[in-house]
């Protein structure tokens, strides 16, 4: 635009409509679709609506929204003199499409900005977990390990003391406290920056007290909203990550309507109940839980469409490292690849989700994957007037 011969404050003005913005909005009543539509199409835009909503037969629901983003402004505005909810429809949209760029994420004493991808390393205290089971259960090989991978440029250590493979066996909250605690010790004198992997409120709390600064809970705060508490207490962050079901059946029923929507509306009830706790919005974490009660094919769907995971407003973490669907996209004559040697399917799911908007990425294979963002924040950020640093 700038090479047209554009001016600078025409480009800023212009470059938004060279873009459509496309928005679900839910809960609507046929009237409330039918007049939407109208709306959109009189401002140029136009809408998805139910195929009853002429007839108004359709039941509530859902309609797409798209057009630029002045076009849907200028939409949202008028719908403040709507009935049939539509006024609510129109404040939440401006809510959305005026909300301001994301903030620094604020966990415990750290503060992130935004444009920095965070690397953070896995560390499983555990007999079982699926790829590295029993190497670390020794707590000096795990301050070992530990200490290597924030070597190796993490940036957060992911500690966990029970494995939520499918199928993993249920371990009760004081066998997950014997394992983790020396290790949550060491790495509390040694002032790591640990994230702990735990659904269990015994074991967020000591973690908290020796130093946490994220708590990390599968369930998405489903089975145990007292976490969230423990971390607004402390100061900590939490990550709300969106599971189906539970560990040891979630990959009996795979099936949803809409897969993305459920997930973003399990993520959006998670988030609301840990400000209800007290938790800064700064210090929430959403994560679409890959492998969580998703196939093979889910899991890509959900990466590909990381990008809408971002309405929700807070920062995305991803987890794909060496999980099972990268071992069936690398089998070899029909034999997936083993747990050990998925290294290139989880440096390619880490950038894929970079390049997406993640802003965190829980990976087994620190170094590689510290270079794997580097080059996809490089990528996403790329200018020809920038040249790269040595
Ligand atoms: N994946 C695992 C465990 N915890 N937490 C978040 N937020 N996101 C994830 O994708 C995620 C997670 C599973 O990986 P791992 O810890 O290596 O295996 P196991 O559960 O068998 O210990």
């Amino acid at each position: 635009m700038l090479r047209v011969g554009c001016d600078p404050e025409g480009v800023a003005i212009m470059a938004p409509n060279a873009r459509i913005v496309a928005l679900r909005v839910e809960g609507l009543s046929a009237p409330a679709a039918n007049i939407l539509k109208q709306e959109m199409l009189a401002r140029g835009g136009d809408a998805v609506t139910h195929r009853e909503t002429i007839t108004a037969k359709a039941p509530r629901g859902a309609a797409i929204i798209f057009g630029t983003r002045r076009e849907l402004l200028d939409v949202a505005r008028r719908l403040g003199a709507q009935p049939f909810g539509l006024a609510a429809a129109g404040r939440a949209i401006r809510g959305l499409l005026e909300s301001p760029p994301p903030g620094p994420l604020v966990l415990g004493a750290h503060t992130f900005p935004p444009e920095r991808t965070l690397v953070v390393g896995v560390l499983n205290v555990t007999p079982d977990s699926f790829s590295d089971g029993g190497r670390w259960l020794d707590p000096a090989a795990a301050l070992a390990r530990a200490e290597e991978m924030l070597g190796e440029g993490a940036d957060l250590l992911d500690v966990g003391s029970v494995s939520t493979r499918p199928g993993a066996a249920a371990v009760d909250g004081a066998e997950e406290l014997r394992r983790v605690l020396p290790v949550l010790d060491g790495l509390a004198a040694r002032g790591a920056p640990v994230s702990i992997d735990t659904s269990t409120p015994e074991v967020a709390e000591a973690a908290c007290a020796r130093g946490a600064v994220l708590v990390n809970d599968v369930t998405g705060l489903r089975r145990s909203p007292a976490l969230a508490e423990i971390a607004a207490r402390a100061g900590a962050g939490i990550c709300v990550m969106h599971m189906r079901g539970a560990p040891p059946t979630m990959q009996e029923d795979v099936h949803y309507d809409d897969l993305v929507g459920e997930v973003m509306a399990v993520l959006a009830a998670g988030v609301a109940r840990a400000r209800e706790a007290g938790v800064p919005a700064a210090s929430i974490i959403v994560d679409p839980g890959i492998g969580f009660g998703k196939s093979g094919a889910q899991n890509l769907v959900l990466l590909r469409r990381l990008g809408e995971l971002r309405t929700l407003g807070q920062p995305v973490l991803v987890g794909t490292s060496r999980k099972s669907f990268l071992g069936a996209l690398a089998a070899d004559g029909g034999v997936p690849a083993p747990a050990d040697d998925r290294l290139a399917g989880s440096l390619a799911t880490a950038t894929a989700a970079v390049l997406a908007g993640a802003r965190l990425v829980r990976a087994h294979d620190v170094r590689a994957t510290v270079r794997a963002v580097r080059v996809a924040e490089a990528l996403r950020t790329a200018t020809e007037d920038r040249e790269l640093a040595p």
